[in-house]
This record gives structure tokens, C-alpha cells and sequence, in this order.
């Protein structure tokens, strides 16, 4: 039942009175977290006029090329900004480089460059990489502009003004990999490659090591029993469940104050305290706040700010589902909408790094698969909630498998001279195909009609929830269906001299260009070449590929269907060029072997 439109309406300006509110206490900016959330729940989930939708990828480091993993977090923030605007949503997406802190300033220095020097030419690999994956970012941001030092500075003041940093000191474990303060029993033994004992992080592996600094805390103990209030109240904000889990149980445990800045003499590279020209601030607290950069803050933000969705790697949790909405508590701002974590990527089941020498490089498989290949490889087996591991043949077999075959092959089918002469989105017959048994048609093909009438909502249900392999799964189970629907009537069998015969053909394949049509508009967010491929040959226009379109099979139910009759687009050549089998992976460990020679 939906909500009446003078509740809806009334709700809606409830939640912009208290989103434009200015408060004083992190109670009270948790009170208006809250009472924004009850609003939304009780109207509809989201108020009809906001139409606005704003998702981030992590800002990545630039102390190395990107990775495999790190072009999977800009796939997944793809997919779901492309799918926002098929939905009509005005979508904002961004993603960035993080380029302050200790890692980046020793990683200049070993590469004997200036730092920004350094970092200009890292960035700009991502950028380049994004760029060839058709990654549509709306804002890339780097932490060495401007406008973020004025954010950055604006939000350190703020929380400052606020008591919630003073100066303190921290004695305890550093670790620089990470950029990461640990306790005790986040701590523990290991050797390093040279024989020598050395202290690592039991989550990362990386060393640590001890530090003593006099520097500035942020009062993060202050906010356990709020942050925990808001998982509670918000058992969606952090999905999959199983992470919401691994951050309510940290929240139970103790959770000291943190500290935020360096001293200027260690850590040059970064934005100096306001205020204090001997500190510089935490480069954590520094990246987290880009989200509220690209969103115009400390200006005008709140359109973007109050429906924010973070894309995170399970690695960055801590910092974005405990860290992160303390400061914004502090501050005094909203929480994000929903902090969707994904598991990471391996090789040969081991971490991906430099000295196993075992790094994916994204842009070199890209080429190998194409980009909509790649894209599709990445989404349809990486799952968020547990590792993938990446082989070469498994994306090889795959993507031969449902992209050149299967989906390929039903274009194919549909289109191919032989069957289709005329080059037409051929008549739907009723008589031949009623919308209850008596035709030509079988339980089976009744079965299939059903499937993709229900494809839509299912492939929607599994992109808001970030389970896109779901969503992939559901469309290729429904391909195969629609091939084994033209193989059991083997249309290329019937008398065409046969009006009756005729009739049944132009059917099969009007039922199948159908599937196509829908195929082709779900698979947008993941391989939008395939798709405007796809779509241009059935002849369906760019207005007209939007998810309210999708209208399944309308002359099954006596409706008319606006592309019967319609001339079919051009024909560009196959969909997806079946991959040769070039025994990459053998290929690509000579590589690694000769490289490390
Ligand atoms: O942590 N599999 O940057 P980063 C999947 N600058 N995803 C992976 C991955 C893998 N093997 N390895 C990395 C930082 N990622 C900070 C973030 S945000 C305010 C600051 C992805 O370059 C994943 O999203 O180390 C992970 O969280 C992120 O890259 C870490 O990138």
C-alpha cells in the first residue's frame, strides 16, 4: 500500500527542516540522524521529489599502479551510478586519488621525484585506467587540490570549536602501510624476508612500528554508544550483514580516542593543523573528508551529503563505519545512506602483491577481454562477501561461455539473414503463442515468459543490494532459457511457404528479440558497449532503453508492441568476439618468471 502524497509530502519537509538544521551537540546531530531515518521508513523510503543519488569508490593511494581490486571497486560505483540513472535518479559518482601521508611521502622519495610531482603521474594512471574501463565518474578528486584544503581545514575547525580535539600524545603502534594506529592486541609477531623478528599488523600483515608523539585526539570514546545506536536503528546502513556484524561486535569493545595529526617533522606531506604549523593532520581523517568536498562542502552540500552510499574494500571498514561517522557526529552532519563493503580479489588464493609478484594488471586484461568483458568478469564473480579468486582461464571460459555463446549466439539466431529476411522485429502471432496453453507453445516456453517478466524486479532487487553477481546469474539463467526456447522449436526447421508455419517462426522470433530487448536494458550498468550494441540492432532507441521501458511482451496481453514491424538496426558485426584460447595464464607466468629474472 503506499503512503498517502499529504504524509509522503509533509515527511519530506520534516526531513529537509532537520537536514538544513544547525545543531550543537554529536546527541543532538544523532537525534536528527535518527528522526531522519523514522521519516524516511514511514514515507515510502524516500521522499518522491528526491530524486538525487550520490555514490563514492575509496580515494586509492598513489604510491603504486592500480590493481585489479582497485578497478573493481570503480566497476561496482559504476554499475550502481549507471543503474541510478536508468532508474531516472540524477546521479552524482565519484572516485579519486589519496595523496598525503607518510606511505606517499617515502614512496616520492624512493622514486626521487617531488611529491607532487610523483603524485600527478600516479593519479593520472588511475585516471587513465578508469577512463578505458568506461568507469563514468561524475568528479575525480585528488587530496592536493584546493578546494579539498579548504574543506579539510573547514572540518578540522568544526570539530575543534567543538572540544572534540585536543592536544594529546600517543604512544603505540604506527603502521605506515596502512596509515593505521593499532592497539596491543591488533599486534603481532612475524619475520621479515631478511630473517630479522618484526612486529606486524595481525590484519593487514604489514609492519609496524612503535611511535611516541605528542599530537592531537579526536574524542572517538565519546562516541561508542551513539555509533552503535545508529547501527541499531539501521541494521541496512552497512551491507552485507555479515560486516554490519564485524562492526557491532568492534563497537563492543573498547574503543579509545584517536589520535588525528603528526608531528610536521615526520609527516611534512600532508595539510598542516589550523592553528599549529608544527603538526600535520592524519592523512585518514584528511581522505575521508573528499566525500564532502566532491559534495561542495563546507558550501552548498546538502543535496549531494544526504544520500550519500559509500563503495568500501572489507580492509578500509574500521575507518569508514566507525571512524568516519564519529567525525561526522562531531561535525555535526549526516551519516552516510549505506557503506556497501566488497571482499577482495586474489591470486592463486594468496593477497595480490608486488613480491609474490602475482598483480593483476587491469589495463593489460582489459585489452586481453575487452573493457565490457573485464567489466563483466569482475561483477559476475566477485562476490562482496567472500574472496574471489582471479585466473585468466576462468574469465576466458566465462566470458566465451555467456557472452560470445550464449547471448551472442541468440542475437545471432534472431537476426541472422537466413531466418530473418526481411531484417524486421518480426509479428507476434497470438493464435500461435495465446496467453494460456492451446498454441504451439509448451509449458516449457510459459515458464521462460515468466522468468523474464519477473527478471526486472529481480536484477533490481540484487543491484540495490550490491549482489550484482546475483543480478548477472539471474539474466544469463534467463539467456539460456531463451536459447533452449529457440532450439526446442528449431525455427530454421519450419515450412515458410506454410502461412501457419510462417506465422510460428515470426513468433519465435519476435519472443526472442523480446528477451533480447530486455537482456540488453538490464545489462546497461555492467557492459554498456555490449548493451548499446545490442540494443542499436534491435532497432530500440536511446529514449526508450530507461528501466521504466522494459514493458516485457505486451502482445501477449492483447497490448500493442511499439517495435513490432520496426526495421532492425544495423548490423555491426558479432556482439562479443569468442576469445582465442591463448593460454594466458601459462603466457602471463612466463612473463612474471621472465621479469623476475
Ligand atoms: O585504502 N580486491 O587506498 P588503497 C578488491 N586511500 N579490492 C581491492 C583489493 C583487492 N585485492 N585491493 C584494494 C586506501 N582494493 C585509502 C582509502 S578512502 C577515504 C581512502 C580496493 O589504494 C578496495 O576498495 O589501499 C580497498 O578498500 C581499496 O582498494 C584500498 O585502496
Amino acid at each position: 500500500m503506499r503512503t498517502p502524497f499529504l504524509l509522503v509530502t509533509r515527511s519530506c519537509k520534516a526531513i529537509h527542516r532537520l537536514q538544513q538544521s544547525a545543531f550543537v551537540s554529536p546527541v543532538s546531530a544523532l537525534y536528527r540522524h535518527q528522526t531522519i531515518s523514522v521519516l524516511r521508513n514511514s514515507s515510502t523510503v524516500s521522499c518522491e521529489d528526491d530524486r538525487s543519488y550520490y555514490i563514492t569508490t575509496p580515494i586509492f593511494y598513489v604510491n603504486a599502479s592500480p590493481h585489479l581490486g582497485h578497478l573493481y571497486s570503480a566497476v561496482i560505483a559504476d554499475c550502481l551510478h549507471r543503474y541510478k540513472l536508468l532508474q531516472g535518479f540524477n546521479s552524482k559518482f565519484a572516485t579519486g586519488t589519496d595523496e598525503h601521508g607518510l606511505k606517499i611521502q617515502q614512496a616520492a622519495e624512493a622514486a626521487g621525484k617531488d611529491p607532487l610531482t610523483f603524485c600527478t603521474d600516479v593519479s593520472e594512471r588511475f585516471k587513465h585506467l578508469f577512463n578505458s574501463c568506461n568507469i563514468s565518474y561524475t568528479d575525480y578528486i585528488r587530496t592536493t587540490e584546493q578546494r579539498h584544503h579548504q574543506a579539510v581545514k573547514h572540518f578540522w575547525s568544526v570539530l575543534w570549536n567543538k572540544g572534540l580535539i585536543y592536544k594529546g600524545s600517543y604512544e603505540g603502534w604506527y603502521s605506515t602501510q596502512d596509515e593505521s594506529f593499532l592497539t596491543a592486541l591488533q599486534v603481532g609477531d612475524a619475520v621479515d624476508s631478511s630473517g630479522n623478528e618484526i612486529k606486524v599488523s595481525l590484519e593487514s600483515g604489514h609492519k609496524v612500528e612503535w611511535m611516541k608523539e605528542e599530537n592531537y585526539m579526536f574524542r572517538l570514546s565519546a562516541f561508542r554508544s551513539q555509533l552503535l545506536d545508529w547501527l541499531k536503528g539501521n541494521p541496512r546502513a552497512i551491507q552485507p550483514e555479515l560486516f554490519y556484524q564485524v562492526v557491532l561486535k568492534w563497537l563492543q569493545e573498547d574503543l579509545p580516542d584517536l589520535s588525528v595529526s603528526r608531528q610536521r617533522s615526520r609527516l611534512q606531506w600532508g595539510i598542516p593543523v589550523p592553528g599549529d604549523a608544527e603538526q600535520t593532520i592524519y592523512v585518514w581523517l584528511d581522505a575521508l573528508v573528499n566525500y564532502l568536498t566532491v559534495a561542495g562542502y563546507p558550501d552548498k552540500h546538502n543535496q549531494l551529503w544526504n544520500v550519500a552510499h559509500h563503495i568500501v574494500g572489507k580492509d578500509i571498514l574500521k575507518f569508514h563505519a566507525v571512524y568516519w561517522p564519529a567525525f561526522l557526529l562531531g561535525a555535526g552532519l549526516p551519516l552516510p545512506q549505506t557503506i556497501y563493503v566488497h571482499s577482495h580479489w586474489t591470486v592463486g588464493g594468496k593477497k595480490m602483491s608486488k613480491s609474490l609478484g602475482n598483480v593483476v594488471d587491469p589495463l593489460e586484461r582489459s585489452k586481453q577481454f575487452t573493457t565490457d568483458g573485464m567489466r563483466y568478469f569482475l561483477l559476475r564473480q566477485g562476490v562482496p562477501d567472500s574472496d574471489s579468486d582471479y585466473t585468466d582461464d576462468k574469465a576466458f571460459k566465462l566470458l566465451n561461455a555467456e557472452l560470445a555463446d550464449s547471448l551472442g549466439g541468440l542475437l545471432n539466431r534472431c537476426t541472422a539473414p537466413a531466418l530473418n529476411p526481411a531484417q524486421v522485429y518480426t509479428a507476434f502471432c497470438p493464435q500461435s503463442f495465446p496467453s494460456e496453453q492451446g498454441g504451439r507453445a509448451v509449458g516449457e516456453d510459459y515458464h521462460m515468459l515468466e522468468a523474464v517478466k519477473n527478471l526486472p524486479a529481480v536484477v533490481e532487487q540484487h543491484y540495490e543490494s550490491m549482489h550484482v553477481y546475483k543480478a548477472l546469474e539471474a539474466i544469463s539463467a534467463c539467456v539460456r532459457q531463451t536459447n533452449g526456447f529457440v532450439q526446442r522449436h528449431a525455427p530454421w526447421k519450419l515450412e515458410r511457404s506454410d502461412i501457419t508455419d510462417q506465422r510460428w517462426l515470426d513468433t519465435i522470433i519476435h519472443v526472442s528479440l523480446e528477451c533480447l530487448r530486455i537482456y540488453g536494458t538490464l545489462l546497461q550498468p555492467v557492459v554498456p558497449e555490449i548493451s548499446d550494441k545490442l540494443l542499436s540492432r534491435l532497432g530500440v532507441q536511446p529514449d526508450e532503453r530507461g528501466l521504466a521501458d522494459v514493458n516485457f511482451l505486451p502482445k501477449i496481453r492483447g497490448m500493442d508492441c511499439p517495435f513490432e514491424g520496426r526495421v532492425l538496426g544495423s548490423d555491426t558485426g558479432v556482439l562479443f568476439t569468442r576469445l582465442e584460447n591463448l593460454d594466458i595464464d601459462k603466457q602471463n607466468r612466463k612473463k612474471t618468471k621472465k621479469a623476475k629474472k
